[in-house]
């Protein structure tokens, strides 16, 4: 039997893919994984243009190269999120329609897991939830000769019907435990568009897409359910996603340990988990021992709601190598936070806003200005929304930076369901970087390199409209505005030696250059 599994992504990240991929190799050695980046997501060039979430036409032109590529197999994995879905079931079509009529083929991943009535129309079967035990069942099935239509988590397509079994349960601590490891990338093909073709991924192809830095997840879930997120989908499928799940320390450390030893050019290790400082503290506080004492590299935390926060987590986090945080602010209008589901007062969002800054001022010879995730482009927001908003974000202690999301409509979720119900336009999918050219975003962008002086601020205020009136584009300010924010950020990393955000292969030299450095300086240590 051969299995190929292809991952799609906007770096070399496809952190749950990746898990499934390891469950089924144990099973079948004959198994080959397949990465595609039809776009990459870390250049320079996509931060500047806003369209790390869009798919090269380039990449979609080849999907036909790509399916006669993954003929031979018996059965073809895919994992995908909804920005590569409808790619990915092009490239499903295309192998049956023109290579191999019989194969079958498997969809996993987000888009799945969120949408499955419409993902099962373009495969033979996908999964509807966490897929290694689904995973693990269907291969043994299927090597066996066994008949697997009846496996749990996973739907099937059959004589022109669809069989939808009852979803598998979620992954326990123990079964975190064992799934906690990683496909290895070195032993994967990589789709290299210029060539055609696939090729072995190598060292080059890992800076070049994926920088110095190591992603992964530790915790899974998330307590809270806000409207516009694809997470509240989760939680109604299982309730056992309100609730953070989560292997031992010693897992997740020797899961990064055994990435290290293959891709020693790591400097960072960045943790995506949805709510990381929803831990307890003692569990926080193993981690964190364990980490500085085996791995000792700076972590990056990109999960952190003003809810769960506290100035003890962060100082805690922040001693033991934390360099960077992210916290979702997301509005700061009471309104537009109801709309949100996100239950805070504007006073608590002040509060986190400053526990983050203040660990950053006191950690500032390691740690870069917190980030902040801020929603703009809301069109049920009116002037007054808009201008509570600014008022606060130019209030927030400093220094800190934006993430500035522009509002899309995720199918599935709460928010898009109301929108759709009272017939509110919002764009879907979209790139959400690309934020419209208002002076609301401009001073978002301004707000975040600068505190705009009171006079001034108020002057600019009455220039804010709502976000349904007619208003000024202002295409060129914005540019210069985007400029300058990009430039700041660019600037603060590094000033702090961060190039966590960055990729190419000039990293090799500069990771050269710091571990020589390190080197000496322990030799200097030692002599001493
Ligand atoms: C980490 C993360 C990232 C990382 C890494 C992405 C990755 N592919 O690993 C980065 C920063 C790169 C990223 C980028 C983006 N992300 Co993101 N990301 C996440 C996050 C926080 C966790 C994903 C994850 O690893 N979960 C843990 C793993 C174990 O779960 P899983 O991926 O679902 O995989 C399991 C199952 O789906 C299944 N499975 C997966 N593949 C397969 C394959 C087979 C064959 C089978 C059987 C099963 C199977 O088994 C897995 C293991 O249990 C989620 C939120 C969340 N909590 O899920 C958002 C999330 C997935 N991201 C989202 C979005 C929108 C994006 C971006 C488009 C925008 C952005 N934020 O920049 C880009 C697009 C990336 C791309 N693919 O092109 C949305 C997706 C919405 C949607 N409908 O697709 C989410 C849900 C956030 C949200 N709350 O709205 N993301
Ligand atoms: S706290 Fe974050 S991950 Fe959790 S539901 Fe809200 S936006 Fe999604």
């Amino acid at each position: 039997m051969k299995i190929a599994f292809l991952m799609l992504g906007i770096a070399v990240n496809c952190i749950g893919g990746f898990r499934v991929a390891a469950v089924i190799k144990k099973i079948e050695q004959n198994t080959d994984a397949y990465f595609i980046v039809p776009n990459n997501g870390h250049s320079l060039l996509s931060y500047l243009k806003s369209n790390k979430t869009e798919i090269s036409p380039s990449y979609v032109e080849d999907a036909d190269i790509i399916a006669k590529n993954l003929a031979g197999y018996d059965i073809v994995c895919f994992s995908s999120m909804s920005n590569t879905f409808e790619y990915t079931a092009e490239i499903s079509k295309k192998l049956k329609e023109h290579y191999a009529d019989n194969v079958f083929t498997l969809l996993g991943g987000v888009h799945a897991r969120l949408y499955p009535n419409e993902a099962i129309e373009h495969f033979d079967a996908i999964c509807t939830g966490e897929g290694e035990k689904p995973a693990r069942e269907l291969i043994q099935a299927f090597r066996d000769g066994r008949d697997f239509y009846q496996t749990k988590g996973l739907w099937f397509k059959k004589d022109g019907a669809v069989i939808k079994n009852q979803s598998e349960t979620l992954n326990s601590h123990e079964e975190l435990n064992e799934f906690q490891s990683r496909y290895d990338l070195y032993d994967c093909m990589l789709y290299d568009n210029k060539k055609k073709k696939f090729i072995r991924f190598g060292k080059k192809n890992y800076l070049m897409l994926n920088g110095l830095q190591y992603n992964t997840m530790w915790t899974l879930g998330c307590p809270f359910s806000c409207t516009y997120c694809s997470n509240s989908g989760f939680a109604e499928a299982d309730k056992g996603y309100l609730k953070l799940r989560y292997p031992n320390p010693e897992a997740v450390i020797r899961e990064i340990e055994q990435e290290l030893a293959l891709h020693p050019y790591v400097r960072h290790v960045s943790f995506h988990d949805d709510n990381i400082t929803a831990l307890p503290f003692d569990v926080l506080k193993e981690f964190c021992v364990l980490y500085k004492e085996r791995i000792n590299l700076p972590f990056a935390l990109y999960g952190i709601h003003p809810n769960t926060i506290n100035a003890e987590k962060m100082d805690l986090l922040a001693s033991h190598g934390m360099f960077r945080s992210k916290l979702g602010i997301e509005s700061g209008n009471l309104k537009t936070l109801k709309q949100y589901g996100r239950h805070m007062s504007l006073q608590s969002i002040s509060e986190a806003v400053s526990i983050s800054t203040a660990t950053q001022r006191k950690y500032r010879w390691h740690m870069i200005p917190p980030d902040f995730d801020v929603i703009t482009d809301n069109p049920t927001e009116t002037r007054e929304d808009i201008v509570e908003s600014l008022r606060l974000y130019n209030s927030f202690d400093r220094p800190f930076t934006f993430n500035v999301f522009s509002l899309r409509k995720f199918p599935g979720t709460k928010l898009t369901a109301y929108f759709d119900e009272n017939n509110i336009e919002c764009p879907d999918l979209a790139t959400f970087f690309q934020v419209r050219p208002t002076f609301c975003n401009v001073l978002l962008y301004l707000i975040a390199c600068h505190k705009i002086s009171d006079k001034l601020f108020e002057r600019w205020l009455l220039k804010v409209k709502g976000n349904e009136e007619e208003q000024k584009e202002y295409k060129a300010v914005m540019r210069i505005a985007h400029f300058i924010y990009l430039a700041k950020r660019g600037i603060d990393c590094v000033l702090k030696l961060d190039v966590s955000r960055f990729s190419g292969r000039w990293l090799y030299l500069y990771w050269r250059v710091f571990y020589s450095w390190r080197r000496a300086n322990r030799r200097r240590g030692l002599a001493e």
